[in-house]
């Protein structure tokens, strides 16, 4: 399995997350990013330090043309009004006010694109954003010429939506994967969201599609960001009926009903019959996660890592949350690990069946 990702995630950094009333030190930080690396590393994987450039075209087609035209230009017009700080909007288009007007000043801009107000805009947001969607892009064409792949995305993605940005997210990766994986030919596409947080910003993005399907297991939204969306009666509309499954769970869910949980999603996905997978990987289900509350265990990534193996479908593994940064490379790495055990097993188990094939057939 090979791993692409970039330097240019230190880029984006903001010094304040909006969390329980202060400005404190961002969860979703540079750390995170040097574990993960540092333990794929240690247990040997294969490093590519170099994604090709960010498709825009393809961009424009998940999000909306304005959307990111906002995110290229917000820091510039946020300095340019003598802000002193970081871009962070303080009003929002709530009930009965017009969310459709665009606005023209920055702080109407800001709360007209964003989705949660934690997640800050500072000088170099956009062009991390740029380079993790790149190494998303880039590991999808791997997987497409035949190996496994982990893009090591940083900033996150699966909140972002077709116009909304937020919840640490600004382009959404898993899903310009999966329409990366469309254009080169995939015919259907399943984005599996393992993240603790629901995966809003891609539930909103394939909605109405019947050739994507989307599976999250999360935390309940009536006990757990991003609160709005994430009900398990959120089915698809129009063609995407029944392509957009939701398995929210409640707090201190251990692994054996998450991993019903993830289960039930596998039938799902196997029924679909996908030709390839993509897994918004995020960690933050973890028992000593600093913001969410699943109760999962370092051994139950492998474990489940396995289980996605078994499906034996191209899969693409892209690095969403988990904040429980010293533990954050063992867990992720864990569920590569378990995923390569089970998908080479599928080849032995191939190759064997087609040599008992061909010995039947040679020796009668
Ligand atoms: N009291 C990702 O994992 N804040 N984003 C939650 C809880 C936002 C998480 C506050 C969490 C966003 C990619
Ligand atoms: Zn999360």
């Amino acid at each position: 399995m090979k791993v692409v990702r970039s330097e240019k995630h230190r880029l984006h950094f903001p010094k304040g997350e909006l969390y329980g009333g202060e400005l404190v030190r961002p969860f979703e930080c540079p750390e995170r990013w040097d574990i993960v690396l540092e333990e794929l590393t240690k247990r040997g994987y294969e490093d590519c330090n170099d994604p090709d450039e960010f498709d825009v075209g393809l961009a424009q087609s998940i999000h909306t043309p304005d959307f990111i035209e906002f995110l290229e230009t917000a820091w510039e017009q946020w300095a340019a009004e003598g802000m002193k700080g970081e871009a962070i909007p303080t009003v929002i288009p709530a009930r009965r006010m017009h969310s459709n007007r665009v606005p023209k000043h920055i702080d109407g801009k800001l709360g007209y694109y964003c989705m949660a107000i934690e997640t800050a805009i500072t000088g170099g947001t956009w062009e991390a954003a740029k380079s993790a969607a790149a190494c998303a892009i880039t590991a999808q064409k791997l997987v497409s010429a035949g190996d496994p792949a982990f893009a090591l995305c940083r900033p996150p993605g699966h909140h972002a939506g077709k116009d909304l940005y937020g919840g640490y997210c600004f382009l959404n990766n898993a899903s310009l994967a999966v329409e990366g994986f469309l254009r080169d030919g995939a015919g259907r596409v399943a984005l599996l969201d393992v993240d603790f947080h629901h995966g809003n910003g891609s539930q909103d993005i394939f909605y109405d599609r019947n050739d994507v399907l989307f599976c999250s297991i999360h935390g309940h939204p009536e006990d757990a960001f991003p609160h709005f969306l994430g009900y398990s009666d959120e089915r698809g509309i129009g063609s995407g009926e029944g392509f957009n499954r939701n398995y929210p769970l409640r707090p201190n869910t251990e692994f054996s009903a998450w991993n019903e949980a993830l289960q039930d999603a596998c039938r799902h996905i196997q029924k679909f019959a996908p030709d390839a997978i993509v897994v918004s990987l995020g960690v933050d289900t973890y028992k000593d996660d600093p913001i969410s509350f699943f109760r999962l265990e370092s051994d139950d990534f492998t474990n489940y890592g396995e289980l996605i193996g078994r499906l034996s479908v191209p899969t693409l593994f892209i690095m969403e949350g988990g904040y429980a940064v010293s533990e954050i490379g063992m867990n992720a790495v864990n569920v590569l690990d378990g995923f390569l055990s089970a998908w080479h097993y599928s080849w032995i188990r191939f190759i064997l069946l087609c040599f008992s094939l061909w010995w039947s057939n040679t020796s009668t």
